[in-house]
């Protein structure tokens, strides 16, 4: 028989309270199980010779800073990363790649895509890339958890916008197709800020048609955007009705995340219905959680395809906060949700990416735009993590060569510059 417990006597109210004095805590922390711990510790890994490099260029770019200045790494005109409020920004003031032929020399080219042609509500997407930009040099390329500096582990260019035509979707459509091919072609990995989703078509093809491989599309949304046409015109509404038919980029293998509330319309069920493609609602990811959905989704978009692509519609996010989108919906992910989601789904790897329907005339703080450039940065880092940056040039077997224009200094002069001197 087992002695009887003594009874416990509880303590008084104010010797439990945890302010109290002489209170013993005993978690037995083991700190090396937290990922902070070891996130802290890998930090001391990652190279910071770039970083070196870019503060050199900045004294031969600015020049030397005033003689008070104690950091002598600051020069007199800012240049690159620093201050975050000044300069003119790129994506994440990575260097502009003006002459576009150049960005093969790059990991990974942003390219802007200021086009709301397509919009079926709320316009101002045309004004996307340069809201991403402006608020994306709040950040450093380094993150904390992940341990990872884009800078030193990579390599990033910004090539500035393709010049879509505002009153023609299809011409703007072609030069966006030519554009993403190019830089595609060039074995750079594309990341597309938009812009409104009829780019979604177009940014695809631009892939599709440099490539004899198979491409599968993850697109997060809270619309299905599958119907043939809206308004007559192939809007944007319409992107994956178009991308699927092309016979590289098979339907079976757009998987549809996010998708529910009261904005999608019945004909793109239908058309997501007939096509077979793949939908997991927002209700469906909440049942199942983020690291399945996550799963279920690659499983579905890469089952027999060599390259996925992924398209990341802001509005897929709670319309709390994400206010500067064209069509807010409520109920959507919760941003860790959907940080989580792009990071796993990229952590494959992907041969393309573009991000979506961030209007900044209708945001507030910028945070929209901050939202997108999170989701871009995240994609990034993970792809860095898994090794996967670069791995889908091998697929590019059909590349195309642009021509320039003519032109050369000595027969042009110079873009708003004096004439070279004699
Ligand atoms: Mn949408």
């Amino acid at each position: 028989m087992f002695p009887q417990a003594e009874p416990r006597r509880r303590a008084p109210a104010a010797a439990r309270a945890p302010w109290a004095p002489g209170r013993v805590r005993a978690h037995h922390p083991d700190l090396s199980k937290l990922l902070g711990w070891k996130a802290m510790r890998a930090e001391a890994d990652i190279p910071g010779d770039e970083w070196e490099k870019e503060k050199a260029w900045a004294l031969r770019m600015g020049l030397t800073g005033a003689d008070s200045i104690e950091d002598r790494s600051i020069p007199t005109f800012a240049r690159g990363e620093l201050p975050h409020y000044a300069g003119i920004n790129t994506f994440l003031k990575a260097p502009y790649c003006e002459d576009v032929t150049e960005v093969g020399h790059y990991d990974a080219t942003v390219l802007g895509i200021p086009f709301d042609g397509g919009t079926t509500y709320r316009p101002g997407t045309r004004f996307g890339p340069q809201g991403v930009r402006k608020i994306s040099a709040l950040y450093t390329p380094y993150n904390y958890e992940m341990a990872i500096d884009l800078r030193e582990q990579m390599t990033l260019c910004d090539a500035g916008d393709v010049f879509t035509i505002p009153a023609n979707l299809e011409k703007s459509f072609d030069q966006i197709s030519r554009a993403v091919s190019h830089v595609a072609s060039s074995g750079s990995f594309p990341i597309m800020i938009g812009g409104d989703h009829s780019i979604g078509y177009p940014c695809v093809k631009g892939i599709a048609d440099v490539t004899s491989k198979k491409i599968g599309i993850v697109h997060f949304d809270r619309h299905a955007d599958i119907q043939e046409k809206d308004l007559d015109e192939r809007m944007h509404t319409t992107p994956w009705f178009h991308a699927t038919n092309m016979p590289n980029v098979p339907a079976k293998n757009l998987v549809q995340v996010g998708i529910g509330g009261w904005q999608v319309p019945r004909e793109a069920v239908k058309v997501a219905r007939e096509r077979e493609t793949n939908i997991i609602t927002m209700s469906d990811m909440e049942r199942m959680g983020v690291d399945r959905t996550a799963e279920m989704a690659l499983e579905m978009a890469w089952d027999g395809v060599d390259m996925v692509y992924m398209s990341f519609d802001i509005d897929s996010i709670d319309c709390g906060f994400v206010p500067g989108t064209g069509w807010p919906e409520p109920g959507g992910f919760l941003p860790r949700e959907a940080l989580a989601l792009a990071s796993k789904v990229a952590a494959e790897g992907l041969c393309g990416m573009e991000l979506v329907e961030v209007s900044p005339p209708y945001d507030t703080s910028d945070i929209t735009a901050l939202m997108g450039t999170r989701v871009i940065v995240d994609v990034l880092g993970s792809m860095v993590a898994a090794g996967k940056m670069g791995a889908h040039k091998r697929h590019i077997d059909k590349p195309v060569s642009l021509p320039h224009g003519d032109w050369s200094e000595a027969t042009h002069g110079r873009r708003w510059g004096r004439p070279s001197k004699g």
